[in-house]
């Protein structure tokens, strides 16, 4: 299978559709001078075009078709080996300054970076089709809706962006005609998918994205990470905004009350799972539905925050993901879904580790070569895809296309830590809120190519996508804050502690729900909590354990704190607010302060 085809030559009515906005005409014809593409593509999304393209791929090797009576209209695209993940150390923030782009960002002077890309696109479409894919982020009729136009060599850009986007009219016609109008330029090659020659660059006083030598979902479907977070995150504080690597989801009790939630987790920390919870039994009556999975626009309305997903699809996790880790995911892919990097059984289905049942005699594994159960590598990539459009999510929330979007009670920051942090604690207010976002920190996962499993400092799950001066972003923060009359309340989650044993002390999944009640009761000021240096915390009869088989000793251990393991961590905190070399604001710097204080009490 290969990324990289030859030019394809669409039938009439195929292909044609140009916008009538005369400076995306002019970008077009520059990046096709530039890349000499033999032919121009202008998509429109429609199913026909869809059809087309898919019997492209499929002649062209790019896509495999699975079994129709298994997982019907899916398919399954295999990447280079070489390129399976976000690739953090080649993406950039172009500015003028090095300060803009701050301490956490790789930065390039704009006109320096712009050159280095202007010659390796250089001719880079020659004999290939250039598409051009116009797109919305966020609901068609909301104020936070951004256009963005894409150009891109590959079809498997074109047909995830179509899942993953809201692509084609609805995006031209939101545009119109007026040459001065906002809207993001992205250019994506595939060059040679060579890793030396891969760059994600992000020029935000332009709008702008180029990223080459990529076919990884995360560095080349440039409407998710690189507009909606790091470009999206530059407006956001331009404009008096948030854009935030955020779960979005609605809990409603059974007697109909409905509070919404945004939750920020590190890449692949489950934030599909916790958006398409399903509750234990013991809480029947009780209903979770997904806004969003993976990012949250959230502008001020009446004094609250209120949340869209600027997404269409979801782009998710494979392995792990089972009907009894997430039955409502499972049910969302099971259609119409595009997979990468799985492994095909011989029937032409998809499998992957931890799906359930027993694993298949044979398959082929996610770099096309024979695998049976004693084979030592993963059938599947550990960061294997699916993109599923979020229409097949059987829990959708009602208002999801809602152009003002949800109204937030809660803001959840967690990570994956094996120790230290408790299962849930509360936030004293705003600014020590923004102190545990600023502050969390995850163990490393295969979203991003490197080492798996080290602690790092991940500022609110933005440190890859922040597009600007962390500083300035903490400093965002607060200043939001102040503008909130009626704020949400600020929650810290870690699901992932482990015992003394090593094995993990809470069961996760449906039961995170017992969490979530204790969220909402809190929002309905009927939760009970004690006072710690840390911030509140439930004692073990505040929390809904009715039902759950675990030990009372590991109750008790997680919803506790180790002072020995705080006092490391509070000398985390100020490595890393000194690793950011004077940024950090004097509000987060006396936060530290106090939360010292507060255990030598
Ligand atoms: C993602 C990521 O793909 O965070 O959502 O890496
Ligand atoms: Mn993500």
């Amino acid at each position: 299978m290969r990324n990289i085809a030859p030019a394809i030559s669409p039938p009439a009515g195929i292909g044609d559709r140009k916008p009538a906005n005369q400076a995306v005409l002019d970008w077009v014809q520059d990046v096709a001078k530039l890349t000499q593409p033999a032919n121009i593509f202008w998509c429109d999304g429609s199913d026909r075009e869809n059809a087309f393209l898919i019997e492209q791929s499929l002649q062209q090797n790019v896509l495999i078709k699975l079994n129709e009576k298994k997982v019907p209209r899916s398919y399954l695209h295999r990447s280079n080996p070489n390129d399976v993940a976000r690739v953090e150390q080649f993406t950039f923030i172009c500015t003028p300054t090095k300060e803009e782009a701050g301490p956490t960002n790789n930065w390039s002077e704009p006109a320096e970076m712009y050159l280095k890309l202007q010659t390796m696109l250089k001719g880079a479409m020659r004999g290939r089709t250039m598409f051009v894919i116009p797109y919305i982020m966020g609901p068609a009729d909301s104020l936070l809706t951004k256009v963005g136009f894409e150009i891109t060599d590959s079809k498997y850009v074109v047909l995830s962006m179509r899942i993953m986007t809201r692509m084609g009219d609805v995006a031209i016609k939101r545009l119109g005609d007026d040459a001065n109008a906002e809207w993001n330029r992205g250019v994506h090659s595939l060059l040679d998918v060579d890793p030396t020659r891969r760059f994600i660059c992000h020029f935000p006083q332009d709008n702008a994205i180029i990223s080459v030598g990529s076919g990884y979902g995360g560095n080349v479907l440039l409407s998710k990470k690189c507009l909606a977070l790091r470009i999206g995150s530059y407006l956001a504080r331009k404009q008096g905004w948030l854009a935030e690597h955020m779960l979005i989801l609605g809990v409603e009790s059974p007697e109909g009350k409905k509070h919404y939630v945004a939750a920020a987790f590190p890449s692949a920390c489950g934030k599909t799972n916790f958006a398409m919870l399903i509750p234990p039994k013991h809480f029947a009556g009780w209903k979770v539905t997904t806004v969003g999975d993976d990012i949250a626009w959230m502008q001020i309305r009446d004094g609250r925050l209120s949340a869209v997903n600027p997404e269409n699809g979801y782009f998710g996790v494979v392995p792990g993901t089972s009907y009894k880790s997430n039955p409502n995911a499972m049910k969302s892919i099971e259609h119409d879904t595009l997979y990468t990097n799985v492994a095909l059984t011989d029937d032409g289905d998809v499998w992957w580790e931890g799906k359930d049942g027993a694993p298949p005699a044979h398959a082929i594994d996610w770099r096309g070569n024979d695998w049976t159960p004693d084979s030592k590598e993963k059938a599947a990539h550990p960061n294997s895809r699916f993109a599923t459009p979020m229409g097949n999510n059987p829990v959708l929330d009602p208002d999801v296309e809602k152009g003002e979007g949800v109204p937030i009670s809660a803001i959840i920051f967690g990570g994956r830590r094996s120790d230290t942090m408790p299962l849930v604690f509360q936030a004293f207010d705003w600014n020590h809120g923004v102190y545990l976002g600023a502050t969390m920190a995850s163990e490393t996962t295969a979203a991003a190519a490197g080492a798996v499993g080290q602690v790092r400092r991940d500022p609110m799950a933005m440190l890859p996508f922040c597009g600007y001066n962390i500083g300035d972003y903490f400093r965002h923060w607060i200043e939001i804050g102040k503008r909130l009359t009626n704020p949400p309340l600020i929650f810290n989650v870690n699901w992932f502690r482990k015992g003394k044993d090593r094995k993990f002390l809470w069961p996760g999944f449906g039961d995170n729900m017992r969490v979530l009640k204790w969220i909402i009761d809190r929002c309905e000021k009927s939760g009970g909590a004690v006072e710690s240096p840390i911030g509140w915390l439930p004692s073990p009869h505040d929390v809904d354990l009715a039902d759950l088989d675990v030990e009372h000793k590991c109750i008790v251990e997680i919803l506790g704190i180790d002072h020995e393991e705080w006092q490391k961590e509070l000398a985390g905190h100020q490595n890393f607010f000194e690793s950011l070399g004077g940024v950090v604001p004097e509000e987060l710097l006396k936060q530290r302060e106090q939360l010292a204080a507060r255990f030598k009490q």
